[in-house]
Formats: C-alpha cells, sequence, structure tokens
C-alpha cells in the first residue's frame, strides 16, 4: 500500500468524501495509516478537508508530480510514462538521452531548467512556475515527413490553451505560440533518424504558466497565462491537457495530415503578413502567403517570385501589403 493508491483514491472523487474506513479495507491497511499518508499528502500541498464522513480533497498542489499528471490522464499512450525532476539542464536533452530505449509517449518533465535550449542554439529561461516538458514520440513515418510533428504539437498546444482558458493564440512562423503578440510557449522538435526511418522525436515544449514575464528581457516581447488570465492556473491541469491535445494531433500524422495544415493555418499570425525571412543562408523581406502541405512557408517576394522556405526565422513586419498600397 503506498500513499500514491490513496492520493489516486482521492483524486479521482476529488470534492466529495470517501470515508476513512473505506479507504483503509480496500487497501487493506489500518485508518490509522491511512490518516499518517492524509498528513504526508498535506505537507505536499495537497488540500484536504477531514470530518466525520472521511476525507475530502478540496485541492491540489501545483506541483507537477507523475502521480498528479497520470492521475485522470485521458491518453492511450502519451504520458503513460512520466519522469518528473526538480530541475534538470535541459528535458531536451535528457529525453534525447533515453529516447533510444523509452516507449513511444514518455514524458520528461522539470520544474526548473538550468540550460534550457531554444532553436539554433538559442537559449530558453526556464525558471519556475512555467511547464517545461518534452513527449518522446515514435511515429511510423519516414524522416521526410518528421515536420509534422511539429506542426501537430504547435496545434495541439494552441488547442489547449484555447480549450482550458480561452485564450486567443496565433502561431507565428515556424513554432512560436503568441497571445497579443507576444510569445507564450515555444517548441522545439529535434529527431533521431536514419535515411529511412525516423527513431524518435523529442518534442520540447515549453510553456510561459504561472510566471511573470516582466523578468525576461523587453525585446523578447514575451507573456504567460497567468499574466493574460490575471491569476495562475493548475500547471497540472495544463500537461493533462497538452498531452491529450498532443495524442489526438498525432494520430493522424501518418495519414491525411490537412486537417491539421488547416488548423494551423487558421490560426496563423504570420499569412498575411509582411515579413522577413531570416535562414541559415538568405535573408529576404516579402509576404508570407500560406503553409504548404509539407511545411514549408510560402513567401512572395516584392518581384512576384514565390519562396518555399523550410527552416529559419521570421519578423512580422506589417500587416500585409496590401494596406500599404492603399495607403499610397
Ligand atoms: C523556441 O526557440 O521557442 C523553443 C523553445 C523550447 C523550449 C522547450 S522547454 C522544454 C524543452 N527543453 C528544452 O531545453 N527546450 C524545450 P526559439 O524560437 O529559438 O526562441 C528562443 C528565443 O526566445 C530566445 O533567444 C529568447 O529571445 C526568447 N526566450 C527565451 N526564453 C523565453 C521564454 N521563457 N519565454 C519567451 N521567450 C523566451
Amino acid at each position: 500500500m503506498s500513499r500514491e493508491e490513496i492520493n489516486r483514491e482521492l483524486t479521482q472523487r476529488v470534492g466529495s468524501w470517501t470515508s476513512g474506513q473505506e479507504m483503509a479495507e480496500s487497501l487493506g491497511i489500518s485508518r490509522a495509516a491511512v490518516w499518517k499518508q492524509i498528513q504526508s499528502l498535506r505537507a505536499e500541498g495537497y488540500k484536504i478537508e477531514a470530518s466525520k464522513k472521511g476525507y475530502r480533497l478540496v485541492s491540489l498542489p501545483d506541483i507537477l508530480s507523475e502521480d498528479l499528471i497520470k492521475s485522470g490522464l485521458k491518453t492511450k499512450f502519451v504520458g503513460r510514462t512520466v519522469i518528473s525532476r526538480p530541475s534538470l539542464a535541459s528535458t531536451n536533452a535528457e529525453a534525447k538521452k533515453i529516447a533510444p530505449s523509452e516507449d513511444n509517449g514518455t514524458v520528461v518533465l522539470a520544474e526548473v531548467q538550468t540550460i534550457g535550449r531554444g532553436r539554433m542554439k538559442r537559449s530558453w529561461l526556464s525558471p519556475k512556475g512555467g511547464v517545461w516538458m518534452s513527449v518522446i514520440l515514435k511515429p511510423r513515418i519516414p524522416p521526410a515527413l518528421a515536420f509534422r510533428v511539429n506542426i501537430a504539437a504547435t496545434v495541439a498546444v494552441a488547442r489547449a490553451l484555447e480549450g482550458l482558458y480561452g485564450l486567443d493564440v496565433g502561431i507565428k512562423w515556424p513554432n512560436d505560440l503568441v497571445v497579443r503578440e507576444k510569445k507564450v510557449c515555444g517548441i522545439l522538435t529535434e529527431i533521431g533518424a536514419e535515411m529511412d526511418s525516423l527513431n524518435y522525436a523529442v518534442v520540447g515544449i515549453g510553456i510561459n504558466a504561472n510566471l511573470d514575464p516582466d523578468s525576461f528581457p523587453e525585446d523578447w516581447k514575451a507573456t504567460s497565462i497567468s499574466r493574460e488570465l490575471g491569476r495562475d492556473v493548475l500547471r497540472v491541469k495544463l500537461v493533462q491537457r497538452v498531452l491529450e491535445e498532443v495524442e489526438r494531433a498525432c494520430g493522424v500524422m501518418a495519414s491525411s495530415f490537412d486537417q491539421v495544415i488547416g488548423e494551423w493555418s487558421a490560426r496563423s499570425a504570420t499569412i498575411g503578413q509582411r515579413v522577413r525571412i531570416i535562414t541559415m543562408s538568405s535573408e529576404f523581406e516579402g509576404l508570407a502567403e500560406s503553409l504548404e502541405a509539407d511545411g514549408a512557408l510560402l513567401v512572395r517576394r516584392d518581384d512576384g517570385t514565390g519562396e518555399r522556405v523550410l527552416a529559419g526565422d521570421c519578423v512580422h513586419l506589417r500587416p500585409a501589403k496590401k494596406k500599404v498600397e492603399e495607403g499610397i
């Protein structure tokens, strides 16, 4: 018998009473032992009321423990194994290390990251209060379709933030989630592949949940969920919803992907914008037109030629060129 079992009994019935006697019987321990475990859960931040009717869980602590995440998680494989640590250098680095031997859907989380990674060797600030996690996925797709994992994950997190909090989420190409044009989430997908097979994808998701974006440099244009809502959120629910949406979005990865591309495009803060594109080899301006089926951003240069951009950075310059022309 463990604290985890008591925890599970209570969390399945948040808000309703469970008698101490019943719990003791179903777990095969004494009522005194139940009481002892309840005390230890309280010490961790669980609010548990006690009365003649038994125990009642009033609220969960805002910690990302493996138990809390798995309790009530409605997924088939994503999050079946959860590894949660107080601190890691980078959840992506850790996930990549273990990915070859882990099952499809394993999740690695950390309360803080000391060397959080962004794309192209940039750093990602990961203080306490955020959600810093990596999902190991092993879809049966060729490496050439690996970009789909990234797009699916971006749409999944957007759905979660909209569904849970009603936020108006935009996607800034390639995979920033923005609210009021400020970055609330960044995604970093890394893969392990051979010429013709994708061994794994590690999807790193960084969400500024309960933290003060004023502590970041102003030119980052960052925000957080708590800043947007004016209140903190229960991160464990956020993690669960994101994992559920990731599983859903990834379910269509090997088949028709049009719907996900459509959802990406509908939320796009980039399409229709005049942008500056910066890639490893070039830099140019144009009008972002669409996201192509192969994940490329189609950008129309001023001379009318179309450029398909598969990787790089994008700066939003001003809304569509049409408006500029109207002003002339
Ligand atoms: C990203 O990179 O947006 C991908 C971030 C992925 C982070 C997750 S957290 C879990 C997993 N483990 C990791 O080690 N990483 C992943 P990029 O588009 O390159 O954006 C990086 C830039 O965003 C930085 O250069 C800063 O300007 C800015 N930035 C850094 N930390 C930020 C934060 N917490 N919120 C908003 N902007 C941030």
